[in-house]
């Protein structure tokens, strides 16, 4: 008997241990992040985050202590209670809010999703804090809630760390991806914890097959006729053309469809004894042109006091050096010959794109935020050039005022004989007092450049100059107005330390011409991928054009070797 209730308790004991260890790990998840191995482990601050389930963005906390809860050894912990990007808070593209943490999935799942869980707790002594679950089907672009998309967390209780689960249906077919959204929420302290988040798949077992377009989502210079088809046979196909959910009153769907202004496209499918389609969705974009920044500057949305965000999508057709960038959230600054902009990017449409390239087709919306004219991309760009400078703009102090469409905002700019009123070292995200011809005029400076050099470096003591990057930016309590964000290298006024043996190829793929930059002179010769030397040409230190138009589409290796060294490299050319 006593036998039996050692052995009963050793069996119960490992139920319970199974139990345990499989409580957190829902069933049937093809997705699941638990946050135990990441590249990265932070404090609060916005960035790329690579697990062994994909590449995340993660604007929360993952430097656990006491008050936090997780299972394992680590979970991510989401505050929003400001937005001052230095705690990680983000605002979220088309929701003109203040502020938010977030963990998102910056790849697609395939195989749809069925539904998202994942545990949640409040932080030390909080309760309340609020996280929804949203969900894109377009890599990203726009993104849907689904219904009772949103948990409150409760009231602390320390006892165990425990967790709560939360699970929301989401039923999409196809490529989707998540996210976990906290909204700034004001009141009491609300900062929770999330962990293991479990994704599923669709099941499409008894449900029509969701409509697909044809042409698919994206932008467009001329008018389409879209073919719409439920993969499941004599399915009935209902569409909308205004963003709203098709229904069974919604026009059905006979003839392809003529698309030529901005349009959200939905459909879904009905079948007699099945489940209907999930609704799938569509959009057309046929960004409107225009060439400078200066009429690029003049169409974003009137400065209100808030962030004011717009939704035509424009295309800019000049070409724009990039002066400055930031990690955080992918910012660039860009200048042409009328004007500045900056670019907003933290979902990284941009990519490849550094300081001294020339870039254009920037397709995107504007927005006013706090009063700094931003676009941000929905689409990647095109780099037409590299190692380009931008002179700075000589300014003085005065210059630096409060108004919102002063035209060297987002400008290098340049201060010359100013005397910083503040001692000690250089900190980030703090504001400074300069003075210039004995006036002083208080927080010019911002220290919005997180990474530079000058961070923890002494101020300067003695009169002196400073190039940087004009920025209108409010603080608490500090007025809205430009300001001066010292660069270290001086930006784009000069572009030093280049590489010699540096070399770029644009554009790659290439149809007609392939420019090549490169820091010396070069020896270049063209290899078919079966190892066929087919042309050898000398190249002069800077930009040299080679024609590739009579080159059959494929890939071939460029070899270029240096005079001057003798090293050799190789680049890989798609010509198409
Ligand atoms: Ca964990």
């Amino acid at each position: 008997m006593r036998t039996f209730t050692i052995l009963k308790t050793i069996l119960m004991s490992a139920l319970m241990l199974f139990l345990f260890n499989n409580v957190s790990f829902a069933q049937g998840c093809t997705l699941f992040e638990d946050f135990e191995d990441m590249s990265q482990n932070s404090a609060y601050a916005g960035r790329m985050v690579t697990t062994p389930s994909g590449e995340w963005m993660i604007l929360g906390h993952s430097q656990m202590d006491t008050n936090d809860r997780y299972f394992g050894t680590r979970s991510i912990r989401l505050r929003a209670n400001n937005s001052d990007p230095a705690t990680g808070a983000m605002t979220i593209p088309g929701e003109g809010t203040e502020g938010a943490n977030v963990i998102q999935m910056q790849f697609d799942k395939p195989n749809g999703i069925g539904a998202v869980s994942f545990y949640y707790g409040s932080y030390s002594g909080h309760s309340g804090g609020i996280v929804s679950v949203e969900y894109s089907t377009d890599g990203g672009t726009t993104w849907i809630k689904p219904v009772n998309n949103s948990v409150t967390a409760p009231t602390w209780v320390n006892a165990g760390r425990e967790m709560q689960e939360f699970s929301v249906p989401i039923n999409v077919q196809g490529n989707a991806r998540i996210r976990i959204i906290k909204y700034k929420q004001s009141g009491t302290q609300n900062t929770l914890n999330v962990d293991n988040i479990c994704v599923t798949d669709f099941n499409p077992e008894g449900y029509v097959a969701a409509p697909t377009f044809n042409p698919p989502s994206g932008s467009y210079t001329s008018a389409i006729n879209v073919i719409i088809t439920s993969a499941t046979e004599n399915a009935i196909i209902r569409y909308t053309l205004d963003g709203s959910d098709p229904n069974e009153e919604s026009e059905e769907y006979s003839t392809p469809i003529a698309i030529s202004t901005q349009t959200i496209l939905k459909a879904k499918a009905w079948k007699e004894d099945m489940e209907p389609s999930v609704v799938s969705t569509a959009t057309y974009i046929f960004p409107q042109s225009v060439n400078t920044l200066s009429a690029l500057r003049a169409l974003a949305p009137e400065f209100t006091g808030g962030n004011n965000s717009g939704s035509i999508v424009y295309k800019y057709t000049g070409q724009a050096v990039v002066t400055h960038v930031q990690n955080f959230n992918n910012v660039k600054y860009i200048q042409d010959g009328s004007a500045a902009i900056m670019i907003f990017d933290p979902t990284g449409k941009i990519t490849n794109v550094e300081v001294g390239d020339r870039i254009t087709s920037i397709t995107g919306t504007l927005s006013n935020y706090f009063g700094m004219l931003q676009i941000a991309p929905i689409e990647d760009c095109e780099n037409a050039g590299y190692f380009y400078t931008v002179p700075a703009t000589y300014i003085t102090l005065n210059q630096l005022d409060n108004d919102p469409n002063n035209p060297i905002q987002a400008k290098i700019i340049r201060v010359e004989d100013v005397l910083y009123m503040q001692t000690g070292n250089f900190e980030r995200g703090k504001y400074y007092d300069l003075k210039q011809n004995d006036i002083v005029y208080d927080s010019v400076v911002y220290t919005d450049k997180f990474e530079a050099e000058y961070i923890g470096q002494q101020i300067p003591t003695y009169i002196t100059n400073i190039t940087g990057v004009c920025n209108f930016k409010g603080g608490s309590g500090i007025p809205t107005r430009n300001r001066i964000v010292p660069l270290d290298d001086e930006g784009a006024v000069k572009i030093t330390n280049i590489n010699k043996s540096a070399i770029k190829l644009a554009p790659n793929p290439a149809s007609s011409f392939v420019n090549i930059v490169t820091g010396a002179p070069m020896k270049l010769e063209v290899y078919s991928l079966l190892g066929n030397l087919i042309h050898v040409e000398s190249l002069s230190e800077g930009s040299n054009t080679i024609s590739v138009s009579n080159y059959p589409a494929g890939v071939y290796m460029m070899k270029l070797t240096n005079s001057n060294t003798g090293q050799s490299f190789i680049q890989k050319l798609v010509v198409k």
